[in-house]
């Protein structure tokens, strides 16, 4: 494969390249990996997409609405990219199935590119990986990139810190279970969207996104929010309700942060954390050499036995991770 005719492709804003190099980026295989840093230094780090990270628990529409989301977008003429991050994508094989045909127009939209969670089970391999699809995306000119996940474990928190904007969507319900929505997931949402605004449940939606809204109102106010911000909204993916709204919203925060220089402060926190993260990725790795298994499997049996101190056998331990 010729990084250098991959690249161009992605510049160009092709499909099939951009599929391709996704595929590069997710592969473990070495020669793959150093192909894909390769081609990563390759591509124009100018263009910047918005980045939308969007969870929501199973059900709840998240599918629909970026169906929906997605569709107007590319209506008023914007290339969209849906990347999904699914830490647990053992289930992918009936989730994909699922998707395409819930996404069915998106997916035939030419100005629009879908592409389902990689097969992994590690966290932070999906991380690195989605981070890398994100990039991929900018490069190739799409205007919006939304990052979806099904808010299991740390997911949300992986897809806030590669977003620029985090969007909680939320079913209608009774005021108890308002309680049921962890305090750190509403501390990262810039806008909660109660979706199912429709039929019988179109009233009990108003009521919660009124709750969220007064819950939302007692956080405590973060510096990259202007005045009423997080915000909650209403829609209905179904029926195509209130994503104009919701739009706007996420346009007036973006535009806001850009002014006022957060969009480029949190991108550069960003990327302080992910090299933070990698860092730490790496040092673990090098635990699970054959080596140093062995190493620590020995030294540790010499402590619990009482023939060596446990400082004192950590500390000659990492000493030969150096030395490898
Ligand atoms: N009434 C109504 N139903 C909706 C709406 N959005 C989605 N649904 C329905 O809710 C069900 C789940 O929708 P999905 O879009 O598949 O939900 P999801 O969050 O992607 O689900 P997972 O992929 O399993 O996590 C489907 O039967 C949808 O038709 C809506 O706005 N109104
Ligand atoms: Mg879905």
């Amino acid at each position: 494969m010729n990084i250098d005719d991959l690249a161009k492709g992605i510049i160009a804003g092709e499909r099939r390249a951009l599929a391709r190099a996704i595929t590069l980026v997710e592969s473990g295989r070495a020669d793959h990996r150093a192909a894909a840093a390769d081609l990563l230094a390759k591509l124009p780090s100018d263009r910047q997409a918005l980045r939308i990270g969007l969870s929501g628990t199973p059900g709840v529409g998240k599918s629909t609405f970026i169906e929906s989301f997605g569709m107007m977008l590319t209506a008023q003429g914007m290339r969209v990219a849906v990347l999904a991050v699914d830490p647990s994508s053992a289930r992918s094989g009936g989730s994909i199935l699922g998707d395409k045909t819930r996404m069915d127009r998106l997916s035939r939209e030419p100005r629009a590119f879908i592409r389902p969670s990689p097969s992994q089970t590690h966290l932070g391999g999906v991380a690195r990986r989605s981070r890398e699809a994100v990039r991929l995306c900018e490069a190739a000119g799409f205007d919006v990139v939304l990052i979806e996940t099904v808010g299991v474990g740390q997911s949300e928190t992986v897809v806030a810190e590669m977003s620029d904007a985090f969007v909680l969507l939320l079913a209608p319900a009774g005021g108890d279970e308002l309680q049921g929505v962890k305090r750190g997931i509403m501390e990262i949402a810039d806008l909660i969207v109660i979706n199912k605004a429709d039929g019988d449940l179109k009233s009990t939606a108003a009521r919660t996104r009124a709750d969220y809204a007064g819950a939302l109102r007692l956080l405590r106010k973060r510096p990259q929010d202007p005045g009423g911000y997080p915000r909650a909204t209403a829609v209905s993916a179904l029926e195509e309700d209130g994503l104009d709204e919701t739009w706007a919203a996420l346009q007036e925060l973006i535009e806001w942060r850009r002014a006022k220089g957060f969009w480029d402060h949190t991108r550069a926190a960003q990327a302080r954390y992910w090299f933070e993260q990698d860092v730490k990725q790496r040092l673990l790795a090098q635990l699970e050499t054959p080596q140093a298994k062995d190493d620590l499997a020995r030294l540790s049996d010499a402590v619990a036995e009482g023939a060596r101190d446990p400082a004192e056998a950590a500390a000659e331990f990492v000493s030969r991770l150096r030395a490898d």
